[in-house]
């Protein structure tokens, strides 16, 4: 009996899918992939089910023979183990960034001796409905905020950008690229204090409040799934951090992180150009301590930020508050660095490493910006933070054009570096 092989990554099954498998079981024996946790996450979706329960529910189906695992988004391994004689999918992959997918099936088809069977896509009201129905489940706050620890456990490094608002968070939220290497995306947002206080004109001092910054959170989440991660500065009085983490947690962050500063907070990368108090060990311990004892559940993380090489304190300084606030029930540890060589990050990460291989390592390379993502994690970090570059690209791009109407008394000479109207009109669809 010839086989013939489709791949699923869906945590629902409509009747596009059933349409598939019932159009395959006229070729042979139905086998079907199922694409693991870290290849959806690969494929740029996210799953409310594990691979085991959505293994579970393909192998009830009728017309299935067998139930496979895909372990990459790329069909190599598939072909390699199963070759099978057809595979069937939707036609909704020959443009866009599914396409290299479809590019890579078709080589293994060449090679192999193996047919690709197209179904039209299958699209209407009730599976569109489904679909929106998925993606709302994603962004309902217990999902939303569970996502980060998942993300950790199964990404080698979270690559996480700055959101200050509904649109960067869209941006946050979409933006994909594909390569022949596969497919790219960002997988959670950061909520920077200095971001979200330079787009209100205010300089980043703890002064835009807690209930202002919830609200730019709010905005995010009302348009994206991914997990967020906000800048807490220095969580304040232990007091009132408590009831920071509490409604931090209720709308579904996932993260905060908190800086060991105290008295009036300014921006790290001033370093020492300015004058900032680092907390002595023994109050930032309490204060984590207390957060952590305020937290209702699992998935909500503390996670404690150094500022001893910011502030230009030893090494050994950073490692023992790395190590007491991990004592202290710190989640995870962000180490920071205004030099431009990484070499001072590599030094912290690796000796932290050598008695410490659990607790995850966040950084933000915005002044050590040559060090990759690879690079970084090679040392053990696990979050990295593009903490300011979307609103410092949109500021110079804004101030440019606002200066040549200016310089033109007219807006005919900025046209050609701005988005059609036609696609800003259309950018943001209604529900
Ligand atoms: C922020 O983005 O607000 C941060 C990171 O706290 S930094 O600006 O580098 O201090
Ligand atoms: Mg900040």
């Amino acid at each position: 009996m010839k086989k013939i092989y489709t791949c699923f990554c869906t945590d629902v099954i409509h009747e596009g899918h059933l349409n598939v498998i019932n159009e395959a079981s006229k070729y042979g024996e139905v086998i079907v992939g199922v694409l693991s946790d870290q290849a959806v996450i690969k494929y740029l979706r996210f799953f409310t089910i594990d691979e085991k329960e959505r293994v579970k529910m393909i192998e009830n189906l009728p017309n299935v023979s067998k139930v496979v695992l895909q372990n990459n988004i790329f069909y190599d391994e598939i072909f390699d183990e199963l070759k099978p004689d057809f595979v069937i999918h939707g036609d909704n992959w020959q443009k866009g960034h599914l396409k290299v997918i479809r590019d890579n099936v078709c080589s293994l088809c060449a090679k192999y001796g193996s047919k690709l069977i197209e179904l039209s896509y299958t699209n209407n009201e009730n599976i569109s409905r489904i679909d929106a129905k998925m993606k709302e489940k994603l962004a309902m706050p217990e999902f939303r905020r569970a996502r980060l620890k998942k993300l950790l456990k199964l990404c080698p490094i979270v690559k996480t950008i700055e959101a200050h608002s509904g649109l960067t968070g869209l941006i946050a939220e979409k933006t994909v690229v594909s390569s022949p290497k596969g497919l790219a995306q960002f997988d959670a947002m950061w909520i920077s204090s200095l971001c979200d206080s330079t787009q209100k004109g205010k300089p980043d001092i703890e002064l835009v409040d807690l209930s202002s910054r919830f609200n730019t959170i709010n905005e995010i989440m009302e348009v994206t799934t991914k997990p967020i991660i906000f800048d807490g500065d220095t969580g304040g009085m232990i007091e009132h951090f408590v009831y920071a983490v509490r409604s931090l947690e209720r709308m579904g962050v996932s993260a905060v992180i908190i800086e060991d500063k105290i008295g009036l907070k300014k921006n790290s990368l001033f370093g020492t150009e300015v004058e900032q108090t680092q907390d002595d060990i023994e109050h930032f311990c309490a204060k984590i301590k207390a957060g952590k004892n305020a937290q209702l559940t699992d998935d909500f993380m503390i996670i404690a930020r150094i500022e001893s090489l910011i502030l230009e304190a030893p090494m050994d300084d950073a490692l023992l508050r790395a190590k007491e606030y991990v004592k202290a029930g710190s989640d995870a540890i962000m180490i920071h660095s205004r030099k431009k060589d990484p070499r001072e990050i590599y030094e912290f990460c690796d000796k932290f490493r050598s008695f410490d291989s659990k607790t995850p390592l966040v950084v933000v390379p915005t002044s050590f910006n040559e060090a990759s993502e690879d690079e970084l994690a090679s040392h053990g970090v696990n979050i990295v933070i593009y903490a300011n570059q979307l609103t410092r690209s949109a500021f110079l791009a804004m101030q440019g054009t606002a200066k040549d109407i200016l310089l033109n008394h007219r807006a005919k000479e900025v046209d050609d570096r701005l988005m059609p109207i036609k696609d800003i009109i259309s950018l943001i669809e209604p529900l």
